[in-house]
């Protein structure tokens, strides 16, 4: 098949499963052409199969925004009538199912559109009140629609009522890429070694609670020696270096920013911790699962359909910091334990959530599509 990948490139759950499935696709003899604003930041791959079509902004002294909208309609519609796309996959529904629309209404082509619903494309900005009516639109046209989780397909349902029946496809990691690796230098980089390594991976933004994170480790740090190991960029960060900052804790919390390659740092870690308000699914927790390490993180969601309560980690209502932080102590208190969450995680990832199976499972969607 020629198949058309819409995605966000920069780092998220949305752009890493849509670039990964888009480069396995390839491996497998599809073409697959990614279009987006810039390289996804997971598309380090050199395939022949593989091609990436740029969207170049709308700029002109008239406008005083880029017409983001636009440019990815003209470049769909570029890229459908050059390479005679079969299919066109929208990951996140704002506003790439509706560019996809446009393109091919414009087109007159007759290519098939497939939109994967990521989550806030549903249940934050799908909300906003002036775009609800454009998304639901935009999903409508669409010739299929899948979601990451039982719970957003639910969540859709009840909130945007779409007319199209949602096929759950659950998220998946590479378990060759995320699994558990000696400790070593690496550690000792980051803690000493009487230290456990709490660690949060994010965008920052208050879906994720980040001030959650500090709260957690703040009583964390009362029982447990601990480092706190911050990997991301967002616009929270301001407000937990003022909560590190009251809490006297700055030397025991480490900023590493962005990192592409979280697969060598998660296993350093002794837990992982995501408080988060809203998660239709949790890639995080998932990576973590893979690599062995036990997770503790809020119940909202979609996320009890990654995690196992007390099997693969431990979860507690959002903003129940106590809660949080008994469980993280919980961990850190018992290795036996930690690693029993650990080796199940390890399984269910394995067996649950694994790259062949879940690929599988969207090339069915496809050619069901297809006809
Ligand atoms: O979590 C974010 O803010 C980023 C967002 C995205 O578009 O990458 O993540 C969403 O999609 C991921 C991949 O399907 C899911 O694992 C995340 O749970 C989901 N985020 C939310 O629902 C808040």
């Amino acid at each position: 098949m020629n198949i058309g990948i819409v995605c966000y490139p920069s780092i998220g759950g949305s752009g890493l499963i849509a670039t990964e499935l888009g480069v396995n696709l390839a491996k497998l003899g599809h073409q697959v052409h990614f279009i987006s604003y810039s390289v996804p930041f997971k598309l380090s791959t050199f395939d022949r199969n593989v091609n990436f079509h740029s969207v170049d902004p709308i700029n002109y002294p008239l406008f005083n925004q880029t017409l983001y909208t636009f440019s990815l309609t003209a470049k769909i519609i570029d890229v459908v009538k050059e390479y005679n796309l079969d299919l066109v996959h929208a990951h996140y529904s704002i506003p790439h199912s509706l560019c996809a629309h446009l393109a091919r209404e414009v087109s007159g082509r007759e290519f098939k559109i497939v939109t994967t619903l990521h989550g806030t494309d549903v249940t934050i900005v799908g909300q906003n009140k002036p775009l609800f009516s454009l998304n639901k639109y935009g999903i409508e046209q669409s010739d299929k629609v899948t979601t990451v989780s039982q719970f957003q397909k639910d969540h859709t349902n009840r909130y945007i009522g779409i007319a199209n029946e949602i096929e759950v496809i659950y998220n998946f990691v590479d378990a060759e890429i995320f699994k558990p690796i000696p400790k070593g230098k690496c550690r000792a980089s980051l803690a000493a070694d009487d230290e456990k390594i709490i660690m949060h991976i994010s965008n920052f933004r208050s879906p994720k609670d980040p001030e959650g994170v500090i709260n957690v480790f703040h009583e964390v740090r009362r029982k447990v020696k601990a480092k706190l190991i911050l990997i991301g960029d967002g616009p929270g960060i301001g407000e937990i270096k003022t909560l590190c900052k009251k809490f006297k804790i700055c030397d025991h919390v480490c900023f590493l920013g962005k990192i592409d390659n979280v697969e060598n740092i998660i296993p350093m870690a002794d837990c992982i911790l995501q408080p988060s308000l809203r998660e239709s699914f949790g890639m995080v927790l998932l990576e973590a699962m893979a690599c062995e390490v036990p997770t503790v993180s809020s119940n909202v969601d979609g996320i009890p359909e990654v995690v196992v309560q007390g099997e693969t980690g431990l979860m507690a209502n959002p903003k129940d910091y106590q809660k949080l932080a008994e469980h993280v102590i919980e961990i850190c208190s018992s290795a036996d334990f930690a690693q029993e969450l650990g080796i199940n995680g390890r399984q269910r990832a394995v067996e649950k959530f694994n790259k062949e199976k879940i690929i599988g499972e969207y090339l069915k969607c496809y050619q069901n599509v297809m006809g």
